[in-house]
């Protein structure tokens, strides 16, 4: 399952919105095919798989950390090829989250005679599918919020000034995270201070869309993420009044995709609203809120943040802008309390994962699933 994990790796950035999976085959303990989902709408990892074998592979065990298919997608069900191949015995990492899939492909399995076993490093596989699973669920993407802060929960100086907080190698770690994301998000005043390009550059790794909000398209033309190489991946969501003005066709010429989001009543850009049109219109699984305080606080206070990752560098700042400053409660039970997942260094900064949802399955998957998990 290790091995198949790894494999499954080799579909980050391609795949999304569906999941990445990889499988192995052996045959006495020795592995004799392999093989991964490598793009989207390509062969499943099983099938690929089978068709790598070196050797025959009936009686042969397929380990894979998804529950094969059983439904027509893109590509025909895996289980019927499954059993056409006379494998034996079908180990699997976790239960397919996808309502035409979920429990199904074990169950038929098992009625024609072949051996499996549901769970093994299940929290690995489903760490690797947790976009995936929350998507496919409900319709919305897994939201990751991400923070660079001194010691002293400083996000900038009074003034804005950010650059640098945290060091070469969480900048580096953002990247990757980038890279396996859908899309990045950002608020005005953070494209308007900092003029970022949100892009891989320090990984290998592909761009994700940037999603830019701009309520009232108040941002100046020149900004690097209307302008750059990457303009056709910006996505700039603004009210509806906003998109019927020429800037918005200007923008529009440019190449960029407007995206017209009704406002709440405070005038502002409804979150969820945009982050359901993110999923159905560009098939967006996963977000990266990367700031600044006043999105990071309006994700908070909706209770939108699914996972919140932590950059916090050796350094104190004293008076400074906060990352959730403008969420303001009255007891500490409206606090919103995470679950801690990782803490690791990074060069001589820490790198803090914590969760929404307790690190198992989160609840609406955990619904929508039979308790097959062994
Ligand atoms: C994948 N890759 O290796 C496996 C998947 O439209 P399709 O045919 O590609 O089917 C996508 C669904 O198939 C997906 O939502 C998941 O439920 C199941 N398994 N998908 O993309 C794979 N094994
Ligand atoms: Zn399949």
């Amino acid at each position: 399952m290790r091995r198949a994990l790894e494999l499954a790796l080799r579909g980050t950035g391609r795949v999304s919105p569906n999941p990445r999976v990889g499988c192995v085959i052996l045959k006495d303990g020795r592995i004799i095919g392999e093989g991964w989902h490598a793009a989207y709408g390509a062969p499943h990892a099983e099938i690929v798989a089978l068709s790598s074998a070196t050797e025959d592979v009936r009686g042969a065990t397929m380990v894979v950390t998804l529950e094969p298919c059983v439904h027509q997608g893109k590509t025909p069900p895996c289980v019927p090829q499954i059993l056409a191949s006379g494998i034996a015995r079908v180990v699997i990492g976790m239960l397919d989250p996808n309502p035409l899939v979920a429990g199904k492909g074990v169950e038929q399995l098992r009625q024609a005679g072949v051996q499996v076993r549901v769970g093994v490093l299940h929290a690995e596989c489903f760490w690797l599918n947790r976009y995936f699973a929350k998507h496919i669920v409900t319709g919305m993407p897994y939201v990751v919020g991400k923070v660079a802060q001194s010691l002293d929960g400083c996000i900038a100086l009074p003034n804005g000034e950010s650059r640098w907080i945290t060091g070469e190698e969480s900048r580096r770690r953002v990247h990757a995270l980038r890279a396996e994301i859908d899309a990045v998000l950002v608020g005005k005043n953070t494209v308007f201070r900092d003029n970022p390009h949100l892009t891989v550059r320090a990984v290998p790794g592909r761009q994700p869309w940037r999603v830019v909000l701009d309520t009232q398209l108040q941002l100046p033309m020149m900004s690097f993420v209307f302008t750059d190489e990457y303009r056709e991946r910006t996505i700039l969501c603004c009210s509806a009044a906003a998109l019927r003005t020429r800037k918005a066709e200007t923008l529009r010429e440019s190449g960029l995709q407007l995206l017209e989001v009704p406002t709440d009543e405070t005038g502002r850009l409804h979150v969820p609203t945009l982050l359901r049109l993110l999923a159905e219109r560009f098939q967006i699984a996963s977000v990266l809120v990367e700031g600044g305080a006043q999105v990071l606080s309006s994700f908070l206070q909706q209770n939108l943040l699914d996972e919140l990752h932590l950059f916090i560098a050796p350094l104190v700042i004293g008076a400074g802008r906060h990352p959730f400053e403008q969420r303001a409660i009255e007891t500490l039970e409206q606090a919103w309390r995470l679950h801690l997942w990782a803490v690791l260094r990074s060069g001589e900064d820490l790198h803090v994962i914590a969760l929404k949802e307790a690190p198992s399955v989160s609840r609406a998957v955990r619904e929508s699933m039979p308790s097959e998990v062994e």
